[in-house]
């Protein structure tokens, strides 16, 4: 699967919750394994469940709330009613796969062998699990740039390696807002963090919760301190077809001696707005391939109704003094909310950084869900991130119209008092 030092372009076609994400399960007097202590708590269960328990307007997990197009559902119910029911191909079914090396080996020009470069996984989860248990061993290092989504450190933790943190870090802007490309790595600081135990750097783009979507110069650093290091790079790409403005998404595994050390991961589940499907991915690859680059192309289409809802959410949420940092890329948007006073109420648990309780009394309070941003930094890097709140945009226009009812209401209300 993978044992060769050979690319893999890794797609997935459905979301369910691992045991990552699975709440712990109490076996009678048993007690759970080392390798899953300190996973018994995330920022999805809890803060998905408070979304569900007070009927909150859910800009908060990343799903879309609108159908996946047509095409793809139409594919769906060809394949069941066909009768693809059944096991298929272990590493992936073969029109998908073959269709995958296809599509992916024209965007990164390159020949990909659909039978032993590309793996098919339950959603882009399965993907990073599979990668830190097969390539990561005890006391090896693995760099995580912060903010990450979530799961990479317990993953890497789980397959007994060392999680090693850089943060983006923003740069200081005048009379204007704030974009994900003002958060940037700091070359110096990120070639310290290689040495001879470094057996891999996460990276992500477009990023979540950020938007940031990396420039070639950016890539270009991260790939020559990995060929000079000999270490892997696992590409979390899940995001790659939700680029906007003039912005491009750039692939590192096409980048000079990246190919041979590169994992790049998709998700068929965001890129087809199916966040919970199985099948019927390889015949929206293969209309897609058809399509590539044309006005009617899902992928663009998708984009430029994403950009939209975006801007509009930017809008309304700079109109009520929350500071939005526009992302370049992917579906949420995080917001800084140090500049609103909310006098958070005694209910909410104080030695829980501020963003999580800010985020707890909006829920509850106004019936609007969103995400705390310091779940995606490190214990020790929390206290530095407290203030911002991520807002997920890929939502139905009634849904955007909600918030901001709820948004502006709560902005009039706090002028009043
Ligand atoms: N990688 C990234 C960067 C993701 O954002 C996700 C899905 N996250 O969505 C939840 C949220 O942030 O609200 C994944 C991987 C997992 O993708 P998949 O659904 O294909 O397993």
């Amino acid at each position: 699967m993978l044992r060769a030092p050979a690319h893999l372009v890794i797609r997935n076609n459905t979301l369910i919750n691992n045991i990552l994400n699975s709440q712990k399960i109490k076996m009678s007097h048993h007690k759970s394994s080392r390798r899953i202590e300190g996973l018994d708590k995330n920022v999805w269960v809890e803060f998905t469940q408070l979304a569900a328990d007070y009927s909150a307007v859910n800009l908060g997990q990343g799903f879309p709330d609108f159908s996946p197009p047509n095409f793809v559902k139409e594919a769906y119910t060809k394949a069941i009613n066909g009768g693809l029911n059944q096991y298929t191909r272990a590493f992936g079914h073969p029109p998908l796969v073959k269709i995958l090396a296809k599509f992916f080996g024209k965007l990164m020009s390159q020949d990909i062998d659909p039978f032993n470069e590309v793996l098919v996984t339950i959603g882009a989860y399965e993907a990073l699990f599979c990668f830190f248990q097969a390539m990561v061993d005890d006391g090896d290092e693995v760099i995580i740039i912060e903010p990450y989504f979530d799961c990479y450190e317990p993953m890497v933790r789980m397959a007994g390696g060392q999680p090693v943190f850089i943060s983006l870090r923003p740069k200081p802007v005048f009379g204007r807002l704030m974009t994900s490309a003002d958060w940037v790595l700091d070359p110096v600081e990120l070639a310290n963090k290689f040495n001879k135990r470094t057996k891999a750097i996460v990276i992500n783009t477009p990023n979540n919760p950020l938007g940031k979507v990396l420039k070639c110069e950016e890539l270009q650093v991260i790939a020559e301190l990995c060929v000079k290091h000999n270490a892997l790079c696992i590409s979390d790409e899940v995001y790659e077809w939700l680029v906007y403005d003039a912005n491009e998404h750039k692939r590192i595994a096409s980048m000079p001696g990246m190919w041979e050390r590169t994992v790049t991961v998709g998700s068929a589940g965001k890129t087809f707005s199916a966040t919970g499907w199985k099948q019927a991915v390889a015949e929206g690859f293969e209309k897609e391939f058809e399509l590539l680059g044309a006005p009617e192309s899902y992928f663009i289409s998708l984009r430029k109704e994403l950009q939209l809802k975006r801007d509009r959410l930017a809008a309304c949420l700079a109109s009520v003094g929350l500071k939005p940092i526009i992302p370049e890329g992917g579906y949420f948007l995080m917001a800084d909310i140090s500049e609103v006073n909310v006098d958070l109420p005694e209910c909410t648990k104080t030695e829980q950084p501020y963003d999580h309780r800010f985020v707890k009394w909006l829920t509850i309070n106004k019936g609007l869900a969103t995400i705390p941003v310091s779940a995606f930094y490190s214990t020790d890097s929390k206290k530095g991130f407290q203030n911002f709140i991520r807002f997920c945009f890929v939502k139905e226009d009634a849904t955007l119209s909600k918030a901001e009812d709820i948004l502006q209401e709560w902005s009039r209300t706090r002028k009043i008092q």
